[in-house]
């Protein structure tokens, strides 16, 4: 019988940049993209300067607060849809525009607007979902910026619900998703019991 070694046994670290879904889209993972200088004084701007909102959203026929708070940030010719309704996102901050250059030169797309998370603790969370709005159109490119707490990050596989993968989504981590990933897989981060501070994310859209 051979042992493996410890280093054998456990799973292959992955490059940054390198993509870590098996099949069907792209998802490339940096984990120190910001320093942490960068992402300690960007937290703290976007924590107190965003104008941060309580949706709701009906669940079995309630109206319920969503379990997180957002905020819409972008071009404001741009308007978006919500419930059907047209709504301008606010105008880009300095700090929202040196967040979406820097992610710029990765992506290789021009960002028009942003979604803002801010999760107060372990108990907020965002249930299973693929970012895949008509607005978006078809293969969207998706840059996703995390400051603050770490959570996991499960991308699951829609044809193949038992093919699961986890990231740790820490502070001043990009996450960049892309190709056929939100077709193909949908996302979540799921609540923890853990006694958690609050995380903040940006994800970084396309709108056609
Ligand atoms: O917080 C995250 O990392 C994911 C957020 C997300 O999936 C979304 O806003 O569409
Ligand atoms: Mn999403």
């Amino acid at each position: 019988m051979t042992t493996l070694s410890l280093f054998e046994a456990s799973e292959p670290q992955k490059k940054p940049g390198q993509n870590i879904l098996p099949k069907e889209g792209e998802a490339l993972f940096y984990p120190a993209f910001f320093s942490k200088a960068d992402s300690d004084r960007l937290y703290k701007d976007l924590y107190g300067n965003i104008k941060w909102q309580q949706d709701k959203i009906v669940f079995y026929g309630k109206l319920m607060d969503l379990p997180r708070l957002t905020a819409w940030y972008g071009d404001t010719d741009k308007p978006y849809k919500y419930s059907g309704i047209p709504m301008a996102p606010n105008p880009w901050s300095p700090e929202l525009l040196e967040i979406k250059n820097k992610i710029e030169e990765i992506a290789k797309v021009n960002f028009s607007s942003v979604l803002l998370n801010l999760y107060r603790n372990g108990k907020d969370s965002v249930s299973w979902h693929c970012d895949n709005e008509k607005e978006l159109g078809i293969n969207p490119t998706i840059g996703s910026v995390s400051f603050g707490e770490e959570r996991t990050f499960k991308l699951r596989n829609l044809q193949d619900k038992s093919l699961v993968e986890k990231i740790q989504l820490s502070h001043g981590s990009f996450l960049l998703m892309k190709g056929e990933t939100q077709h193909k897989w949908e996302h979540e981060i799921p609540k923890t019991s853990r006694d958690l501070k609050p995380r903040i994310n940006l994800t970084f859209r396309v709108i056609k």
